[in-house]
This record gives structure tokens, sequence and C-alpha cells, in this order.
């Protein structure tokens, strides 16, 4: 147990002493990134004083029309992570590709892929919006690793987190010893612990899905939301409330802090298209199931365990069902019967 005030640094070198061999570099990773989060925090909070909102005019690998920010924010984790030596490659939303490091740059023991602006269309009309992170080890001797690199199931991942950019700037964090949150202090400019050991509660009344995907879901589903829906006078005997963000980071740190189940399932539409799901695997769902399962809950595609998937490709997107363990557990159970 830490005490509450502690900074991040302190924090990940007191985690660092505890593994004797730690070489100091995975320590010195997670600084970057934090870096990397406190100007992305401070971008955000200017906005359209410093005119960053609005459309790039370019498109991502998904087609889906890039924001400035998520150019901006992209370009703000390369800079963080490709200087110090840490990273051997890196994977992004927003890149096609891996990206292979300038050819004078140390490499380093790691990779990491990222969406450095998860929801960034939310920041046009001033919603919370958040930066995924998820690290992997790097191939030994490899001085240019390739997407099959990357393609590890996400029970290899070292550390997973996301940054939420709302009323406070909160670094959530796990290494596979459970789940911290650090709390951003502007006037020292450190991540402060103010949560340790972060656990989801069992059971909840609220969940999170975009309703007006309703006419596409698989029965497993209409069958859950109906239920729900149908509150104290229906099977469940309870009403439950509804929470939609449209920025996943929202909604799971909601859920990581009150409970909830969150879900973006496969439905009618994306299987006419060929497509799994809508939101990413590697830089996505894997590092939020890394987090939601280190805090008691847990991450399905209504299928099977998402940190079971071996990825078949870098942009890969998966069905998501995660949050409070007994609610995941009962969609579960409506997809076997
Ligand atoms: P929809 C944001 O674009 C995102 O990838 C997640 O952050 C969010 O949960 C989801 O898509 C929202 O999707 O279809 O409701 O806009």
């Amino acid at each position: 147990m830490y005490e509450i005030g502690i900074t991040l640094t302190q924090y990940i070198i007191e985690e660092q002493r505890k593994t004797d061999q730690a070489s100091g570099e995975f320590t010195a990773l997670l600084n970057d990134i934090a870096v990397a989060c406190k100007k992305i925090s401070s971008l955000t909070r200017k906005g359209n004083l410093v005119g960053i909102l609005g459309s790039a005019g370019s498109a991502n690998v998904q087609g889906e029309e890039q924001k400035k920010m998520d150019v901006i924010t992209n370009n703000v984790f390369i800079e963080a992570l490709q200087n110090n030596g840490h990273v051997a490659a890196l994977a992004s939303e927003e890149m096609d590709e891996v990206y292979h490091l300038p050819d004078n740059k140390i490499r380093g023991s790691y990779l990491v892929t990222f969406d450095p602006l998860d929801g960034s269309s939310n920041m046009d009309v001033n919603v919370s919006i958040g930066t995924i992170f998820s690290i992997l080890r790097a191939p030994e001797g490899v001085k240019n690793p390739a997407a099959e690199d990357f393609c590890k199931a996400g029970v290899k991942q070292i550390a997973a987190g996301y940054c939420i950019y709302g009323p406070s700037t909160i670094l959530v964090l796990t290494t596979g010893y459970g789940v911290t949150m650090f709390t951003l202090d502007r006037e020292s400019g450190s991540f402060i612990l103010t949560q340790e050991n972060v656990q989801i509660p069992v059971d909840t009344c609220e969940f999170a899905i975009n309703m007006s995907n309703q006419r596409f879901w698989e029965a497993p589903i209409q069958r859950y939301i109906d239920e729900c829906i149908a509150g104290k006078e229906g099977v469940r005997g309870v009403d439950f409330n509804m929470r939609w963000v449209g920025s996943m980071v929202a909604d799971v740190h909601r859920i990581l802090t009150r409970g909830g189940i969150f879900m973006y399932p496969i439905d009618a539409r994306m299987k006419k298209a060929g497509t799994e799901g809508k939101l990413r695997l590697l830089y996505e769902a894997n590092p939020m199931s890394m987090i939601v399962e280190q805090a008691g809950g847990l991450a399905v595609t209504g299928y099977e365990r998402i940190l079971d998937i071996i990825p078949k490709s870098l942009h890969q997107r998966v069905p998501v069902i995660l949050g409070s363990k007994n609610e995941v557990e009962r969609v579960n159970s409506y997809h076997k019967s």
C-alpha cells in the first residue's frame, strides 16, 4: 500500500524497487507516457483558443475523419516516446503502419500501441476524451519490429492505462498488480496518487450502449437490454439507468469508479460489412480489458475473453462487453443459451 499523495514518479520508482532485476527502463517509459499525457491535457484545455478543434481534412486507416487533435496528439506521443531509448516501435490508431524510429534513435525493450485521443469528436463539443495505451515487450534484437510483433494476445501486455481529460486529468494505470489512479496537480505539474487497488462493484444497475443501433443487435443483447429497460416490473425486478458518453475512456472510468456494464457488441451491419466490431483490439479493447480485469471486472466479446484473442492485424476490431462481473457473466450466459 502507498500513501495517498505521492507522485507517479515516486510510485513507479517504488514499484521498480520491488523487481530487483528491473533496469529502470520500464520506469522511464511510464514517465515518458505521463509527460505525453500532461502535454495532451494542456492542449485539450486550450481548445479553440489555439485553433486545434475541428477536422484535419484527412482520414485514418479506419476511413474515419481525422480531427486536428488526432494528428497533433499522435505526434506528441511519438515525440515523447522515440527519443529516450525505451521503445523499439510504435503503433497507433492514427497510423496505418507500424511506426519505425528514425535510424539514429536508440531502440528499447518495449512496444507501445496507443489511441492518442479516443473519442476526439467529443472534443468539438467539450465532452471528456482520453488517451489509451498498451505496453508489450519488444522482440529481442529486432531493429524494426513488424506488425506481427504487436499482434500478441492481450494477456501478454506488460502494462496498460489511459488518461482521461475531464474536469480532472486522471492517469489510470495497471502493471498487472491492481489498478491505480493519479490525478494531475497542475500547480506542481505532477500526477498525484489519489486511488489505489481500484475495485469495480460486481453488481450494477447502469448500462452503457448506443441505443440507436438496437435494431441491428443479436438476440442475447436484445434480451439483456430489454430486461434492463423493463426494470422493476420485469424479470430483473429493479430499475436500470443508462449512460453513453460516446467516449470509451469516459464510460470505462465511470465503471471503474461506480460500476456498470459497457457494451459495443457485434451487430448485423458489421457482419454484413465483414467487420468484427467497432472498437479496436490492440489499442482500445486490450488495454481497457486488462484494466477492468485487474479491477475485478470481466471483459468479453460475448463469445470469448478479450485478452485471449490472438490479433490477426494491427487495426482489428472486436465486440466489447466489459464491466461489473455479475452483469458481464449474465450477458455471457445469454450468448450461451
Ligand atoms: P458511437 C469513439 O469514437 C469510440 O471509438 C469510443 O471511444 C466510443 O465508445 C465509441 O467509439 C462511440 O461509438 O457509435 O456511439 O459513436
